[in-house]
């Protein structure tokens, strides 16, 4: 079963001349008093190729209703943040937290170097960073407590779950560095851990899934975090095939042993097709970060092709039923 993309997409543009003018993409979502805050990356250069987060507010219906002339959250360069990237938002135990990438070296993607002249890329090991967030008078603040990731594992896509696991807090994560010899998969895949308290550290980590089909055989992450249902943790999340095109895909995980996977789609639920998706700084990417339910639907935002912020839905008690039938 397919995503439905929304009508107006894509729902953000590149804009001015400034921290947003090139790119604009991959959103963390999060629905609050009947409005949905998108928390997007932007980039405005490529030399540096520094990314900051943007803060847009929706209607439930998707129309826009405010967006920031300045970034909501920048690189802390005393921390060692040249970059800010790729956040998602998780609720839980009544507040906001906010994971993040961190890149020491950030540089712009392949097609646009090769496009720029620009020399190869640094060898750079992301790691993970959370921060707690407060919305109040309208405005988004942000604390940062720290890295929650291991050393060395270089990762992306990391999601808290919105409640506990046996007790523990817990998230998903993707460390690239794990393949291989004396690791359970060859490929970069999704990893569960429990993390020892918000700031933490990870530990208990257990492989949850490695590509499988030919759509996602280079690697899978994790999208927006996990969704509650009564059938099992509902993850979105993207696969990348040898030829880097960027798809969705969706698996049902159990509640209690969320390393458990109950349901996995064999075929992409989104895949770029549009022309915002197919061309444009990485062409090919449909990129999900953020999801909202709102009455029986499922809003997920996504990052078309690294410069735009889309969305699509579907129907989320018949997509999770659709779920357990196909797989
Ligand atoms: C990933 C991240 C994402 C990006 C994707 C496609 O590694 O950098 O931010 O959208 O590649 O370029």
């Amino acid at each position: 079963m397919k995503l439905r993309r929304h009508k107006e997409n894509p729902i953000l543009k590149p804009r001015g001349d400034d921290w947003e003018s090139i790119e604009v993409y991959n959103p963390a979502a999060i629905h609050i008093d009947g409005k949905i805050h998108l928390l997007y990356r932007a980039t405005g250069e490529y030399v540096k190729y520094i990314s900051r987060l943007g803060h847009a507010i929706f209607d439930e219906n998707l129309n826009l209703v405010e967006r920031s002339d300045t970034p909501c959250f920048t690189p802390d360069l005393e921390l060692w943040e040249m970059s800010v990237e790729d956040a998602r938002i998780t609720p839980l135990e009544g507040r906001l937290y906010m994971t993040y990438v961190i890149t020491p070296t950030p540089c712009p993607p392949y097609s646009v170097r090769r496009r720029l002249g620009m020399p190869p890329r640094p060898q750079a090991r992301t790691r993970i960073s959370l921060a707690e967030v407060t919305y109040e008078s309208e405005r988004l603040s942000f604390q940062r407590l720290g890295i929650i990731t291991p050393y060395g594992s270089n990762q992306r896509d990391t999601v808290l779950f919105p409640d506990k696991i046996g007790g523990q807090y817990a998230a998903l994560h993707r460390p690239s560095a794990w393949i291989g010899d004396g690791y359970p998969t060859e490929r970069p895949g999704i990893w569960f851990a429990y993390l020892d308290g918000l700031p933490g550290r990870m530990y208990g980590h257990r492989l949850v899934m490695k590509p499988e089909q030919s759509w996602e055989s280079w690697k899978v992450g994790a999208g927006p975090p996990p969704v509650k249902t009564d059938k099992g943790w509902l993850l979105i999340y993207h696969g990348v095939d040898e030829n880097r095109v960027y798809r969705a895909g969706a698996a049902l995980l159990d509640l209690e042993e969320p390393w458990k996977v109950i349901a996995r789609s064999p075929h992409p639920i989104l895949e770029p097709e549009e022309e915002y998706e197919r061309i444009g700084d990485v062409p090919n990417v449909v990129f999900p970060e953020g999801a909202v339910t709102i009455g029986d639907e499922l809003i997920v935002f996504y990052g078309g092709a690294d410069v735009v912020c889309c969305a699509a839905s579907v129907h989320l008690d018949e997509f999770v039923e659709h779920l357990l039938r196909a797989s």
